[in-house]
């Protein structure tokens, strides 16, 4: 993208939040876009779209686990639940694996029974095939959630658990689920180990298969450490299958359940500020170091000024980030002449 096509973000985030398609893609092309023109203009649509509602409306939904437990073909059973129920849903398909089904778009409307998913105004799907970075959710997924939770009322994130995955979806998502796989140790050995918070929501996939899933359900349920538990939240253990959709009607409503369970225990408004304050620190780490965190206030400062300003963390992210830039710049000038001549200069010293 070239600094001429570059969208104005005003006007982008207006048609965002309309709902419209195509802008949605657009905002989500500019997101993934690094250079420092587009990250200018990236910082700008996220701040136009920030605001209260971004602390209280719409449901983030993470749904990680082993790879082949089931997760996209859950998806799919649950969009077609949340579709009937006239809720417009957002899908970021971080899963290598879903590319077939979730890239496409056309493969994954035949199994959801909409002919063709592009032609359903209500559901937008993107995959980000191979942006699971080695030991965690690369930092742009994290925008972009957030980007099509202005648009749609439920916003899907898939990602491949394998330990470090399961944190930092647990940073994203209002509600997590983790999907198991029968007759596999991995979930109840990593609970037990505490390497994983516990899942909002533990799926049990092939229930098909019949003793073996019943067996990883129980142990799922004796296996999640007490003391880390919402004493208000139950933690269900759901025994489904995508497949055959069986059970696929409760599981959902215990995403409504939780949800509904955020907002009455206030929870939600917190969780929200403290997963953006984290990932703010995280994409300000990414571009301008430690040493960026540091000339912004340290972590506890920049934490600070992002809780003051929580109902628009993106304009202060956006304020923070000119801040530095402007820094970095006075430092180190961007033309490499001057650096040259500086470089000389010094080694004539
Ligand atoms: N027997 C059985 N197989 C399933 C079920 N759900 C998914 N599968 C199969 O499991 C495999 C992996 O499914 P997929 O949804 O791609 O898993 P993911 O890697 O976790 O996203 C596919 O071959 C599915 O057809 C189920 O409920 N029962
Ligand atoms: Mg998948």
């Amino acid at each position: 993208m070239t600094r001429t096509s570059l969208p104005d973000p005003d006007q982008l985030a207006v048609r965002i939040l309309r709902g419209e398609r195509a802008a949605v893609a657009g905002g989500l092309n500019l997101l993934d876009n690094k250079l420092a023109e587009a990250r200018n203009c990236a910082a700008r649509l996220l701040a136009s779209l920030s605001g209260e509602r971004w602390l209280n409306e719409g449901h983030l939904v993470g749904i990680t686990g082993p790879p082949g437990a089931g997760k996209s073909s859950l998806v799919c059973a649950m969009i077609r639940e949340w579709r009937l129920a006239g809720r417009s849903v957002g899908v970021l398909a971080v899963d290598p694996s879903s590319r077939p089904e979730l890239g496409g778009g056309a493969l994954l409307g035949d199994r959801i029974r909409i002919k063709n998913s592009s032609q359903d105004e209500g559901l937008f799907i993107r995959s980000l095939a191979n942006r699971n970075q080695l030991g965690g959710v690369a930092t742009e997924v994290w925008p972009m959630s957030w980007l099509m939770l202005a648009s749609f009322d439920i916003v899907v994130i898939e990602t491949v658990g394998v330990g470090q995955t399961e944190i930092d979806i647990a940073d994203i998502g209002d509600t997590v689920c983790y999907v198991a796989q029968p007759a596999s140790g991995d979930t109840i050995q990593y609970l037990k180990s505490g390497i994983i918070e516990i899942p909002d929501i533990f799926a049990v996939n092939k229930c098909d298969l019949g003793a073996a899933a019943r067996k990883t359900a129980s142990e799922i349920s004796r296996s999640a450490p007490r003391q880390d538990r919402r004493e208000d939240w139950d933690y269900p253990v759901c025994l489904v299958s995508a497949t055959m959709n069986a059970g696929i009607r409760e599981f959902h409503e215990q995403f409504d359940r939780h949800r509904k369970y955020l907002a009455r225990t206030d929870l939600l408004r917190g969780l929200r500020t403290r997963h953006q304050s984290a990932w703010v620190v995280r994409l300000l780490k990414e571009e301008f170091g430690t040493l960026g965190l540091e000339l912004a206030g340290g972590r506890a400062g920049i934490e600070r000024c992002l809780g003051d300003n929580a109902s628009n963390q993106f304009a202060e992210y956006e304020r923070i980030r000119k801040h530095l830039l402007s820094r970095f710049m006075s430092v180190n000038p961007p033309s490499s002449l001057t650096r040259k001549e500086h470089s000389d200069e010094q080694a004539t010293v």
